[in-house]
């Protein structure tokens, strides 16, 4: 019957959303915002995406022609390293299967590089497979500034850190190479279902 739902009998007022990795709350309406430093605003006309891998230039979109590409909307559910997650967020942008599609790479990993220097790593395949984007819209408003705009990456299956906001450079790489966070501790992978916080989870 209705009454005996999941969590019952786990000690919990109510059932427990399964929705919610293990140790995360839900944040409701908010939308925390988690930078480093400054919130870097590089000009549309001055700015590039770019597709790096061993010290050149595989691709570069510039805004006009990042704009241009084709384009999908995406709802899901975020997770922060900080314990908050956020459920069905609305999303619009590039598939990063579409960046990729046609360049001539063997690489099994990606560096995400954004203005103010912000670093995080990924492997490839969690990046493909329409399992990532490149995001300049959130919620049907142009992304903000202090969320990432103009562009951010979208790993909604990783902790939101991986996420790299002010997104500028995809490096592809043979090998991985920590990041930002990663190289403070943070777990090289961070599957939010496997709580990988930090290095050793
Ligand atoms: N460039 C950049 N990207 C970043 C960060 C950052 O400090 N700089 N913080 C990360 C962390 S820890 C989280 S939880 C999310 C926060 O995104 P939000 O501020 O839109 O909530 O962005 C991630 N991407
Ligand atoms: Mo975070």
């Amino acid at each position: 019957m209705a009454m005996l739902s999941r969590g019952f009998g786990r000690g919990r007022s109510r059932p427990h959303d399964d929705r919610l990795p293990p140790g995360q709350y839900d944040v409701g309406d908010g939308f925390p915002v988690l930078s480093v430093g400054p919130t870097p605003r590089t000009p549309l006309d001055r700015w590039t995406l770019e597709v790096q891998e061993g010290g050149d230039a595989l691709a570069t979109w510039t805004w006009e022609e990042f704009r241009a590409l084709p384009r999908e909307a995406v709802e899901v559910d975020i997770h922060c390293v900080t314990k908050w997650s956020k459920f069905g967020t609305r999303w619009e942008g590039v598939a990063v299967d579409t960046l990729l599609a046609g360049l001539p790479t063997t690489a099994t990993h990606l560096l995400a590089g954004s203005d103010g220097g912000y670093t995080t790593n990924l492997p490839l395949e969690d990046v493909t497979g329409g399992r990532a984007w490149v995001v300049d819209t959130y919620a049907g408003e142009p992304l903000t500034p202090e969320h990432g705009g103009p562009v951010r990456l979208l790993v909604p299956h990783l902790y939101f850190w991986k996420s790299a906001k002010w997104l500028r450079r995809l490096t592809l790489r043979n090998h991985d190479e920590p990041g930002f966070w990663e190289t403070f501790g943070y777990h090289t992978y961070g599957d939010p279902w496997r709580e990988q916080r930090y290095s050793g989870d």
